[in-house]
């Protein structure tokens, strides 16, 4: 009587056993959104061996780069720039600074926080309408990045003389690309071509050279597109 139970015995520890296997593999990851949300995903975290972003993120959305360069300063800080000089002490600037200072060109700047050179509200806290002028000089490097893209964009703003105030593109540590303002401080997108660097490794400086006026560069919103 014992023989034909053995068979069904070794199917049901069999069945058993992969049931333990599978509830001790999915394990889960979790993923905490700038809302608050948190999401659960079921998946080993022994298994994974790369986290890609397929999706660009819906417009006013944070942008941080997995190398941790935030594009659009939504983080409200610099992570993963560096800065020389005093130019960007007090950046990013939150809301549309020009407007409340009357100066009657919207910074149509990209969600709540942008660069503007001339402004100096770094906090909601601060008051309104505080700027910094065109005096201050200096540098701001994002880390740098693999291109892997066929074009970049992004929102640029300020001053008009491209020998002092500028947007660079580095290659290698070489400036393959440049753009300026067009001297007022609403930002407009200017897009560059940038397919014959792709896979080479690239950095987004801005550059202040100029204390005079429009000595000043405004910029936001970097998109890889
Ligand atoms: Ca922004």
């Amino acid at each position: 009587m014992d023989r034909p139970m053995k068979p069904i015995f070794m199917v049901l520890a069999g069945g058993l056993f992969l049931l333990f296997s599978l509830a001790f593999a999915y394990g889960e990851m979790k993923i905490e959104l700038r809302d608050g949300r948190v999401i659960t995903v079921p998946v080993n975290g022994k298994d994974i061996v790369r986290i890609s972003f397929g999706d660009a993120p819906p417009s006013g959305g944070m942008t941080v780069a997995p190398g941790g360069i935030t594009w659009d300063f939504e983080t409200g800080d610099l992570r993963g720039w560096a800065k020389t000089g005093d130019a960007f002490n007090f950046q990013p600037t939150f809301g549309d600074n020009p407007t409340a200072r009357h100066r009657g060109q919207p910074s149509q700047h990209q969600g709540n926080y942008w660069i503007g050179g001339f402004e100096k509200r770094p906090r909601p806290s601060d008051p309104a309408g505080q700027v910094q002028g065109d005096g201050p000089q200096g540098t701001l490097t994002s880390q740098p990045f693999t291109l892997s893209s066929q074009t970049i964009s992004f929102l640029i703003g300020g001053g008009c003389d491209i020998n002092t105030v500028r947007v660079e593109l580095l290659v290698d540590g070489q400036v393959v690309q440049r753009a300026t303002g067009k001297c007022t401080e609403t930002l407009e997108r200017v897009r560059w071509n940038v397919s014959q660097f792709m896979g080479r490794t690239a950095q987004v400086r801005l550059v202040d050279a100029s204390g005079g006026g429009w000595g000043h560069i405004n910029f936001d919103d970097l998109k890889f597109e």
